[in-house]
């Protein structure tokens, strides 16, 4: 498939065994209003709940990872890095987007814990590849936040460690700090391998 080129006019394949939906960080302060706003992200609610409705309804897994920093996250502009502080573990900032219809089985997944240390991948630093192994997932569908940062690398680990990976794009939304970054980073998820569909 030519690099930068995306399928948007192919169907998306329907999701059947050995498949997983990953939601990545649709947390409050990621959303408008929210202290790391990223433009438009509550467009991503409807769209992510018709599939998580579609996973449920074949039985199929879901997955939501969250960006869940202590209070002195390394990330954070009074420690020195480049975002304002957002998702400290346990705040309202946080939590999950209340109009997302997570199931009660949704496979949470926390991220970014440590001070030390960012991770904008939900695999790094975290079982969630083991935990796809183990209940025989080969294949992820991937939507969230933002584009340009944590759909990007997780995406990127995903494929590193083996999974075949859909992007769903009408449900991701990018920071853009950079105009262009969120297609750029679809473009470089094209080109590792992904589908962008
Ligand atoms: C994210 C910036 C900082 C993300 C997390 O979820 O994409 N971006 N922390
Ligand atoms: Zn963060």
């Amino acid at each position: 498939m030519a690099a930068g080129k995306h399928d948007t006019a192919h169907a998306v394949p329907a999701p059947r065994p050995g498949d997983a939906l990953i939601v990545v960080d649709v947390q409050n302060d990621f959303l408008p209003g929210g202290a790391l706003a990223v433009p438009r992200g509550d467009e991503v609610i409807p769209v992510l709940n018709e599939w998580i409705d579609r996973f449920r309804a074949v039985g199929l897994p879901i997955v939501a990872t969250r960006d869940w920093h202590p209070p002195d996250h390394c990330s954070f502009s009074p420690q020195g890095g480049p975002w304002p502080v957002h998702c400290v573990a346990g705040t309202h900032g946080a939590a999950f987007a209340p109009g997302l219809r997570l199931p009660p089985d949704t496979i949470v997944i926390s991220k970014a814990t440590r001070s030390d240390r960012e991770a904008y991948s939900g695999f790094q630093g975290t079982e969630l590849a083991e935990r796809l192994r183990e209940i025989g997932v080969r294949r992820l569908y991937v939507g969230g936040l933002a584009t340009d940062y944590c759909v990007l690398n997780t995406v990127r680990d995903a494929l590193r460690e083996g999974f075949d990976v859909i992007v769903l794009r009408d449900a991701v939304r990018a920071v853009d700090v950079q105009p262009g970054d969120g297609e750029r980073a679809l473009a470089e998820m094209e080109r590792l391998g992904a589908r962008i569909v």
